[in-house]
């Protein structure tokens, strides 16, 4: 126990929940560390280079069924559960919706009681904390893991193993067969840490590893320089998160620590697989199933077929066999710039042999298409997986795994009809659709006790266990008092979130506005500038015609920017200056009010989202491959105000349009203009005063008396073509949001299209989306 408790007097905050984790994990938890594996059950493996689970105390203790009576005694011995809760640190090993995905999903791998383990890296340092100083974003480190380590987990120290980079390959003959031996590697540690993943009401406890690098002692040169220097180039592979998301980086670092999970992860999961005594190596795909998060652990795929063929001695095609089916992949983006491609040359100087496994890999490949006949290809350029000296690892995921899917029916429908149309004709079975979920116990039951008891009251706790129940709603909806309650319950969290944000920074929010929330990464293609151009205009609707704005709103943002993405960060201190300017407007006061919160977390979203009436989802069409920020104000009552775009379009199926604020272009029309070019955003400009009016503001020196601050912005929608067709969507986006103001004037309406909401958001838990994973991808038995 932390020697911090040992003073007397009262406990302070961060000591009671020392307690409290000492007690749920050493008392509660069942000890495993010598217990054998259960293999009875099939394993789920999901790997991934980021998991974003946030504080897990109030989780851990609802899944124990501990949170209401352990708040109850906090209560009664004069402690406030929330301070108490909030003094946990929020551990961000994650940039946005993939991270938090991956923690949605292990929380209902173990919900669902399926044997489903994460497998992650121990980053030292989290996705930054941001701080916003003269209205620019500023990164500060985020040392995530205390003084004391982290309270949740567990370090197996006698189980760690090696992992090699670089050395000489070297060929030789025994046996018969071809051997491969690497000369001279760099040999690193990995130490396996693991954080238990409690499953709700049912007893299961699943794991995640997140893996820590260090030095091997004794390999070391021993002048004191060389030694530091092979200590730091260890230990640099865990040292910190990349911050970009939907981006990527191809430095060195980042595809060292690619394979160090990779190689880490499946040394674990063949060592405890072989512990079982009846195990044989032909029984993998029987008990072993590995999902990859995106591209960035598809090195597994080379990584299982060094181990089976070099190690394990089996042939090619059998080790083919089994990879394959035990590798499944999930693809998250379309964007170019997020497609990953390692060149040949870093792949071949850090991992000599398994570049050439990619090579033996790809020539098969190659030649069973043509094979074939190429005639579905338009060329080997664009079937190969090594084109023009790079590795492209979508296609390597795609030819090494038995399953692949994108994650909403719009985006996986892509994926396979445009993206990789070539794969799919060739492999007709292989591609499919999961569309994305959310964990409903964290972000409804946790996020929101006050929602989530009054919807027991209404049709018992069955939606606890089957969220689908949630539907029972439906028969509330003409039901006024139902409503009126809805009604108050968001005007609580309202207040919440009102008094918090007072708390930390000062600002004053008029509780009866609307709350208009844009709350995920800050990203071109999420286009919270669009947002902005809205505020904007309504801005000047408040200097030329006032009683135009019905109804009073606060803006809320919440977004970081790569720390690289220099445009991101433009828009961040645009939206901050903005803010700035409108705050202290008279005549915009109690109108319109903006406010830019930084540093949004997990944590900060718990407090965001039930007290959100309006959910701003206006990606361009086709970009965003699912998002999950939608699911979770879904749930939790907001409107959303969106375009046809990932998850946002089964959202309309299940509501209809009524219960959604619709607009803009399709993704057809997108695809369209970005194929011929055809877009002119210049034509759009010079017919709509409104936007002339809006982008002036941004050089005329309106916003902070500067003229080129957000010249690069102005430039970018009128002279370069306006990627994200901003300009294209803004007529609809305004028509769009008065019909969300006139609405929101008749209350009972209004909280009648929440409920609706409500009910219908069973769909997206990921209770439902793990179900669909389990049976069609892992085969599972429930
Ligand atoms: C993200 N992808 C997508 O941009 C989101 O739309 C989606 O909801 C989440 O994945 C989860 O599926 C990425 O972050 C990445 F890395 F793939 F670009």
């Amino acid at each position: 126990m932390s020697k911090k408790l040992l003073h007397a007097g009262p406990l302070q905050h961060d000591e009671v929940l020392v307690l409290l984790t000492s007690l749920i994990k050493d008392q509660l938890l069942p000890h495993t560390r010598d217990a054998k594996p259960d293999t009875s059950q099939k394993q789920v493996y999901y790997f991934s280079m980021e998991f974003l689970p946030g504080r897990f105390i109030e989780t851990n203790l609802l899944n124990l069924d501990l949170l209401e009576s352990c708040k109850e005694i906090l209560r009664a011995h004069h402690y406030n559960p929330d301070l108490i809760f909030q003094s946990e640190l929020d551990a961000a090993l994650g940039n946005g919706g993939l991270g938090r995905l991956a923690s949605c999903f292990l929380d209902s791998l173990a919900a669902l009681d399926f044997a489903g383990h994460g497998m992650g890296l121990r980053y030292q340092y989290g996705l930054f904390e941001q701080k916003i100083s003269n209205s620019k974003q500023v990164e500060l480190p985020d040392k995530w893991i205390g003084e004391d380590g982290y309270p949740w987990e567990e370090i197996y120290s006698e189980e760690a193993v090696t992992i090699q980079f670089g050395g000489r390959l070297v060929s030789g003959y025994k046996d018969n067969r071809l051997t491969f031996d690497v000369i001279g590697p760099e040999r690193i540690k990995a130490i396996p840490y693991q954080i238990p993943i409690l499953g709700y009401h049912n007893q299961r406890v699943n794991y995640l590893t997140v893996w820590q690098a260090e030095s091997i002692p004794g390999q070391q040169p021993v002048e004191f320089e060389a030694y530091a220097k092979v200590k730091r180039k260890a230990e640099e592979i865990t040292e910190f998160l990349y911050p970009d998301d939907s981006h990527y980086e191809g430095k060195v670092l980042r595809l060292r620590q690619q394979y160090f999970l990779v190689s880490a992860g499946l040394q674990r999961i063949l060592t405890s697989f072989f512990k079982s005594d009846d195990h044989q190596i032909f029984d993998l795909p029987d008990k072993l199933s590995i999902q990859i998060n995106d591209t960035h652990p598809a090195l597994i795929i080379p990584e299982l077929m060094r181990v089976l063929v070099d190690n394990y001695k089996l042939g090619w095609e059998e080790a083919w066999n089994l990879t394959t089916s035990v590798i499944s992949y999930t693809n998250h983006t379309l964007l170019d710039e997020a497609l990953e491609k390692w060149p040949v040359f870093l792949v071949k100087e850090q991992l000599p042999r398994i570049f050439l496994i990619i090579e033996e890999i790809n020539r098969r490949f190659c030649l069973e298409v043509e094979y074939k006949g190429l005639e579905d290809w338009e060329s080997f350029a664009d079937l190969s997986i090594i084109y023009q000296e790079n590795i492209h690892m979508a296609r390597l995921a795609v030819v090494g795994s038995h399953t692949v899917n994108g994650v909403a029916k719009l985006h996986s429908s892509i994926l396979k009809n445009q993206l990789m149309k070539s794969f799919s004709t060739h492999f007709p079975n292989r591609f499919t659709n999961k569309t994305n979920g959310i964990s409903h116990r964290q972000w409804l039951m946790n996020a929101n006790p006050l929602l989530a008891r009054f919807i027991s009251e209404l049709i018992g706790d069955q939606w606890k266990t089957d969220p689908q129940a949630l539907k029972d709603l439906l028969k509330f909806t003409n039901d006024p008092d139902v409503l009126l309650q809805l009604s108050a319950i968001k005007h609580a969290n309202k207040i919440r979130l009102v008094d918090k944000i007072k708390a930390e920074t000062g600002h004053d929010i008029f509780v009866e506005s609307l709350f208009d929330v844009q709350i995920k990464r800050l990203h071109g293609y999420k286009r919270q500038l669009l947002n902005l151009l809205h505020i904007l205009y309504l801005w000047d609707v408040c200097h030329e015609k006032p009683e135009a704005i019905k109804v009073p709103r606060t803006f809320i943002f919440g977004a970081k920017a790569a720390p690289g993405y220099l445009y991101a960060k433009r828009i961040i201190s645009l939206i901050s200056s903005v803010a700035e300017q409108i705050n202290q407007d008279p005549l915009a006061k109690g109108k319109l009010n903006v406010l830019f919160l930084p540093n949004y977390n997990v944590s900060q979203a718990e407090w965001i989202i039930p007290a959100a009436d309006i959910s701003e989802q206006i990606s361009t069409a086709s970009k965003e491959a699912s998002g999950t920020g939608n699911m979770k104000m879904m749930m939790n009552g907001a409107l959303t105000i969106g375009t046809m775009d990932g998850a946002n379009i089964e959202m309309t199926e299940l509501i209809t349009t009524e219960h959604f604020f619709e607009f803009g272009i399709r993704a057809e029309e997108v695809l369209a203009y970005e194929r011929n070019g055809q877009y002119s955003p210049r034509e759009i400009y010079n017919q709509d005063l409104r936007l002339q009016k809006v982008l002036q503001r941004l050089v005329d020196g309106s916003i902070t008396g500067d003229t080129v601050a957000f010249q690069d912005i102005y430039y970018s929608l009128l002279f370069k073509g306006d990627e994200y067709f901003l300009l294209k969507d803004f007529g609809s986006y305004v028509n769009v949001q008065n019909q969300v103001q006139n609405q929101f004037l008749d209350s009972q309406t209004w909280q009648k299209k929440c409920l609706i909401n409500i009910a219908h958001s069973g769909y997206f838990s990921s209770d439902r989306t793990i179900s669909e994973y389990a049976t069609d991808i892992w085969g599972l038995v429930p």
